[in-house]
C-alpha cells in the first residue's frame, strides 16, 4: 500500500473500476512481498490526460514498474509503454464477447521497441503480473530478492506436501 511518505515502486492501472476483483489478486501478492504501489483506475481512452500525467508523475516519484490491466479493446498498456522507458506489464481481461481474446491480442501485439510484457487473462495473469514485477525490482533489490527466494521455496514446500497428501488419500 502507498502511503504519503512510500513512494510506489510499482504503478498498477485498470482501464476501468469493473476491473477490480480482476485485477486485486495483483495487490495481493505486491502486498505479500513488502513493496509500494499505486492501485488506481485510468483509461488511455477515456482519460488520455489523467493516464499521461499519472506516468510523467509516478516516473519522478521513483515509480520502476507499470503494470496495466484492460478488457476489450486494451490500448493502456501500450499507450503508457509509449510514455515511459520502465518496464510496462500487461494484464489482459476478459470483459466482453470475445472472451479475453480481443484484450490479449490489443495487448500483446506492440510494434517493436515498445514492448509490453503481457501475461495470463485475468487473475492468473493478475498475480503473475506481481510476480514479474518482484523479479524486475529484485535485481536491483538483495532484500527483495530474498523474500523472492523465500516465497519460491514454500511454493515448492506446499506443492510437495500436496502431493503426499493426494497419495496417501489414493494409496491402496
Ligand atoms: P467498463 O466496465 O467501465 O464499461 O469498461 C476496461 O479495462 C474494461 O475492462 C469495460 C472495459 O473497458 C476497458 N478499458 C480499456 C481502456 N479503458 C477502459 N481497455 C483503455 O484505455 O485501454
Amino acid at each position: 500500500m502507498t502511503s504519503m511518505t512510500t513512494p510506489a515502486q510499482v504503478a498498477v492501472f485498470m482501464g476501468s473500476a469493473s476491473d477490480e476483483p480482476t485485477v486485486k489478486p495483483c495487490t495481493e501478492v505486491l502486498d505479500s512481498l513488502g513493496i509500494s504501489y499505486l492501485f488506481t483506475v485510468s483509461s488511455a481512452h477515456r482519460t488520455p490526460e489523467r493516464t499521461e500525467a499519472l506516468v510523467t508523475r509516478l516516473e519522478a516519484e521513483g515509480c520502476q514498474v507499470f503494470i496495466c490491466a484492460a478488457g476489450m479493446a486494451a490500448h493502456l498498456a501500450g499507450a503508457v509503454a509509449a510514455r515511459t522507458q520502465k518496464p510496462v506489464i500487461g494484464i489482459p481481461v476478459a470483459a466482453s464477447a470475445l472472451g479475453g481474446m480481443d484484450a490479449l491480442l490489443a495487448t500483446v501485439q506492440m510494434p517493436p521497441g515498445f514492448p509490453v510484457a503481457t501475461v495470463a487473462l485475468d487473475k492468473a495473469g493478475a498475480r503473475n503480473a506481481a510476480w514479474l514485477a518482484a523479479q524486475i525490482l529484485a535485481l536491483a533489490d538483495p532484500a527483495l530478492s530474498q523474500r523472492l527466494a523465500a516465497a519460491r521455496a514454500k511454493m515448492k514446500a506446499d506443492a510437495e506436501k500436496a502431493g503426499e497428501e493426494l497419495e496417501a488419500r489414493y494409496r491402496k
